[in-house]
């Protein structure tokens, strides 16, 4: 299958972040997006291509533009305030405060479009963001133009960022942007299965309340994992929304036989809805090694994970999410794609 890379991820570089309470070195790194770029070419998976550039209108069909000009201008604007370095936030809308105008300053506009601190916006982080949604669109667009399959390696992930707030290593949400393209082109119903380890709250809320998304995700027990707040296995969605979402939080330490049981139940439910086109929220962190993961994936299961993916028989777009554990990563998640592809 094809694969959709732009070197303009390496303008994204998080300085640090902050872990069990110490500033500390970033786990999302531009060495991810390499490795599996390298392991793409390694086992010959297909051709690479850059991006197309996209406009900005098809990007606000899922973000608010006060959202996408934080992103634009929030770097410039925090060294126009006197500050070097990367932007982070630091205070955000608690419940009781005001969330029905923006706020002027940078500390305040950064705080209201975002919801943790670990997702830094550098000088030079909204060219690599831009490019990422249209590694994405590229992908939407090969699977419009008929192809059965289209790896998007996006650099940086997506799948925290909701329609107004970035955070989770994620500003805009890639696989959500690709899902509007593919239904603004025609489609009448994609199904976005996510299997990164964190649940992919962004997405989620995205499309919480409509009928022609269906949202199904397997990820670490909010109760024990970032993001807490969202995920849980009693969100089903709301208005014509509802039965269109389906959460299946896993605790500590599942295994590949509890993990596959319930991607088997996800799959069933996709067949059920009958989608044009699947999506897949491609994150590979359920891997046994993963520094900031708890779950116990093997090699060969990312590899299962594909071939099972397969049996719906739908036109696929992969698009990249998480996965810390570097050294692996491109076998993981090149497995995911060979498994797909049956070799
Ligand atoms: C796209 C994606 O996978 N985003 C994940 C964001 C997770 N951010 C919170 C990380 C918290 C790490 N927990 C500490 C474990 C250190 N051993
Ligand atoms: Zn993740």
């Amino acid at each position: 299958m094809k694969t959709i890379f732009s070197p303009d991820h390496e303008l994204h570089r998080s300085p640090g972040e902050l872990i069990l309470g110490e500033f500390s070195e970033a786990f999302e790194k531009p060495e991810r997006a390499q490795l599996i770029l390298d392991r793409v070419e390694d086992v010959k998976l297909g051709p690479v291509l850059p991006p197309e550039a996209f406009s900005l209108e098809q990007i606000t069909r899922i973000h608010t533009p006060g959202m996408v000009d934080c992103l634009k201008t929030a770097h410039a604007e925090w060294l126009a305030s006197d500050r070097s370095g990367a932007a982070y936030p630091y205070t955000w809308p608690a419940r009781g405060m005001r969330t029905d105008r923006v706020p002027r300053e940078i500390d305040g506009k950064l705080g209201f479009y975002s919801f943790d601190c670990g997702t830094p916006i550098t000088a030079t982080s909204w060219q690599a963001i831009k490019s990422s949604a249209d590694v994405a669109l590229t992908g939407a667009k090969l699977i419009n133009e008929g192809e059965s399959a289209v790896f998007s390696l996006c650099r940086p992930p997506g799948h925290h960022a909701s329609t107004s707030q970035f955070g989770g290593y994620c500003f805009l949400n890639n696989a959500a942007i690709a899902t509007q393209k593919l239904l603004d082109d025609g489609a009448k119903r994609i199904a976005i299965l996510d299997v990164d380890y964190h649940h992919g709250n962004g997405t989620q809320d995205i499309f919480y309340n409509r009928d022609d998304v269906l949202f199904i995700s397997l990820h670490g027990d909010p109760d024990q994992e970032f993001p807490y707040m969202l995920g849980f296995a009693d969100e089903f969605g709301l208005g014509k929304g509802e039965g269109y979402n389906l959460n299946f939080p896993l605790p500590w330490g599942t295994t590949w036989d509890k993990w596959s049981a319930a991607l088997d139940v996800g799959l069933k439910r996709i067949i059920k809805f009958s989608p044009d086109i699947v999506v897949v929220s491609l994150g590979v962190d359920t891997y046994k090694k993963d520094p900031i993961s708890q779950f116990k994936l093997e090699h060969e299961h990312f590899s299962a994970m594909g071939e099972k993916v397969k049996t719906l028989g739908k036109p696929t777009l992969f698009v990249m999410e998480g996965g810390y554990a570097v050294a692996e990563i491109g076998i993981n998640a090149v497995n995911v794609l060979t498994g797909f592809e049956g070799r």
